[in-house]
């Protein structure tokens, strides 16, 4: 019989990797997504797949609109990846946060244990979670210390989800993600931030990239490797919480300087604190410059995940490493950015 899908956050990175996967196993997808994301759904078109979803008005600020998504799909399996997913902006925005990303995976929950009980439960978690690391690597049983209201809120939801499962006997899942990353990442992330931005710089397009704290660790996997996971999770008879991550960590300025290889820039580093500089040595010209408004008031320096349970459990594996992950986001850019400059381009 063929198994339907609800994806919450469709129009995301994951989202669109996550529906992909899905319709590839034969799934009926359905593609939870607010009305004010008119227009968000170039990844879904990227991926050619924009077609292929039914899509379902849901909010995560709304009970009845989420009762009302349930009810009409009926879903087998729920993946809610939607969220307010900027850690930086949850400094700014604390309230909408916890309501997106704490209340919001509630009130799915709530809605599933009243409209739903068999569904099963996949609730996108977050290395976040461990913010300030009370142990290296992390894993499922590191205590968590959060660092932002982003962190905060996605706590409570995960402790939500264990409730509900422990509680009503839900197949909920939480997923403990390390920063996972892709040509379709969003431009406010650091990863991408740097590659589109370089590749502007490559082709005239921007004068200088400006970064925060270019010594925050972090470990870097691709997103299409981590929706894998997801579904692995949901797979379980007895449901359990599982970390994904690569194992490795590298600084932004590592990941800075991989990209710069890639477009072809020769970068050497000048100075240091908010001093610090990026130049081109065949240009002579600066590239990469520190602007204190993207350091974050309290910062995750350092996080390294130990994927070993998800491995021996799910089976999981990432295929992707860092260098083919940076090279893979890198060309996309300087393509994406080379074809929008060509003349009669409708830019
Ligand atoms: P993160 O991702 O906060 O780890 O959360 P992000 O890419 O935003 O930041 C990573 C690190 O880079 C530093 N940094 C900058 N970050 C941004 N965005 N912009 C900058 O200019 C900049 N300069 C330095 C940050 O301070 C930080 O240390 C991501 C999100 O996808 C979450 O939703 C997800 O839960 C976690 O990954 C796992």
């Amino acid at each position: 019989m063929t198994r339907t899908a609800l994806v919450t956050g469709i129009t995301g990175q994951d989202g669109a990797y996550l529906a992909r996967l899905l319709l590839e196993k034969g799934y009926r997808v359905s593609g939870g997504r607010r009305r004010s994301s008119g227009g968000a759904d170039w990844r879904l078109r990227e991926l050619r797949i924009a077609n292929a979803i039914d899509y379902v008005d849901f909010d995560l600020a709304e009970m009845t609109n989420i009762m009302r998504a349930l009810d009409r799909v009926k879903p087998d399996e729920i993946y809610n990846l939607a969220a307010q997913s900027f850690v930086g902006l949850s400094f700014e925005q604390p309230l909408y946060t916890a309501d997106a990303d704490g209340i919001g995976p509630l009130r799915v929950l709530e809605a599933i244990r009243h409209t739903a009980p068999s569904a099963r439960f996949y609730q996108a978690s977050t290395s976040e979670m461990f913010g300030k690391a009370q142990a290296v690597p992390q894993d499922e049983d590191t205590p968590f210390y959060p660092r932002s209201p982003y962190g905060i809120a996605k706590l409570f939801a995960h402790w939500a989800t264990v409730n509900y499962r422990e509680s009503y006997g839900i197949g909920t899942s939480s997923g403990i993600l390390f920063n996972h990353e892709s040509p379709l990442r969003g431009r406010e992330f650091v990863t991408r931030k740097i590659t589109w931005s370089l590749a502007q710089i490559r082709y005239g397009e921007l004068d200088v990239l400006e970064l925060g704290n270019l010594d925050a660790q972090r470990d870097w996997g691709f997103a299409g490797d981590y929706v894998v996971g997801m579904w692995q999770m949901l797979q379980q008879d007895d449901a359990q919480d599982f970390v994904l991550a690569t194992g490795e960590a590298h600084t932004v300025r590592q990941f800075v300087e991989a990209a710069a290889r890639c477009i072809d820039f020769d970068l050497e580093w000048s100075g240091s604190g908010e001093q610090e500089r990026g130049i081109d040595r065949r240009s002579g010209r600066v590239i990469v410059r520190i602007n204190p408004a993207f350091y974050r008031p309290a910062e995750v320096e350092l996080l390294i995940g130990d994927p070993m349970k998800a491995q021996q459990i799910l089976g999981w594996e990432r295929k992707i490493g860092f260098e083919q992950l940076v090279a893979m986001m890198a060309e996309a850019d300087a393509r994406r950015v080379r074809d929008a400059s060509r003349p009669g381009s409708d830019r």
